[in-house]
């Protein structure tokens, strides 16, 4: 699979950067979801085909001394002949010192629309990772990083579908609801080599999948099946001010109107670039 991902971060650009000065390397919140996509060994060409990618991260600082650094990266392309799609989307948050909030999302889509003859085998191959990882150091710091990834194949004359694969995770530190779990349906295949793996608990976790498998389905009549792949990637990062045990109630109040006056917004949205192929 690091194939995969050589092969599709060649052409990943990067859709939209913001931050709130940061240095890395002192970095106390960190979550980054990345996920990759790819469809080969077509038996048929499609007759119409569309990728399109979308990213947005917004980095508020609440405090002045906050710094933070968020950036989401995309791009899906669908070539016609000799057929293959792949995508590629990745989210990524980091925050250094101070009280902010950090959110990114990126997202893909590619269809393909195959005109099938009766008495037809349709085939074709795909490979996919998604990555998620968080961290934290302190308390008050939260880091949170979810993906999903589907696709679809579509009868488009009563618009039913009649397969699908489906790819889901999340991580979130601290705290449960962590997991990452795939399906699909009876036509679609998975290789051996299909793995998961993830350490869930404590300030660093992870999960991660890789994917490889195959789609095989005879159609006895003329049918037009549309392919339509789907993957998002979201992180959040924040740290929020944790109040003294000895604060008063009073004092607790006053330090949240503080935040409030003082809050700095810093936000950046991609021109949502959506890219055809013929
Ligand atoms: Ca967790």
């Amino acid at each position: 699979m690091g194939f995969v991902k050589q092969v599709l971060l060649l052409f990943t650009p990067c859709l939209a950067v913001s931050m709130v000065t940061i240095s890395p390397s002192k970095a106390a919140t960190f979550a980054n979801s990345e996920g990759n996509f790819l469809f080969t060994g077509f038996s048929q060409n499609p007759s119409t085909t569309f990728a399109g990618f979308d990213g947005d991260v917004s980095a508020i600082a609440i405090s002045e001394s906050a710094k933070l650094f968020t950036e989401a990266n995309a791009d899906a392309i669908f070539i016609v002949d000799p057929a293959l799609a792949s995508n590629s989307s990745s989210s990524f948050a980091v925050g250094e010192t101070g009280d902010y909030l950090g959110t990114v999302e990126s997202e893909t889509t590619i269809r393909g629309v195959f005109d099938i003859t009766a008495d037809t085998n349709f085939n074709f191959n795909f490979f996919g990772d998604l990555n998620l990882e968080t961290s934290i150091d302190n308390v008050g710091e939260s880091a949170r990083a979810s993906g999903d990834i589907f696709f679809t194949l579509i009868d488009t004359s009563n618009d039913t579908t009649v397969d699908f694969f489906s790819l889901v995770g999340n991580v979130t530190t601290p705290g449960g609801n962590d997991f990452i779990a795939y399906d699909k349906s009876e036509n679609v295949s998975l290789s051996n080599a299909t793995s998961t793996d993830f350490n869930f608990g404590g300030n660093q976790e992870f999960a991660e999948a890789d994917i490889i498998g195959s789609y095989q389905r005879y159609f006895a009549a003329n049918t037009r099946l549309a392919l339509v792949e789907v993957k998002r990637n979201r992180v959040v990062v924040s740290a929020v001010p944790v109040p003294e045990p000895s604060a008063t109630p009073a004092l607790f109040i006053a330090s949240l109107t503080f935040f409030g006056c003082c809050g700095v917004r810093v936000k950046a949205k991609s021109n949502k670039p959506i890219k055809y192929t013929k």
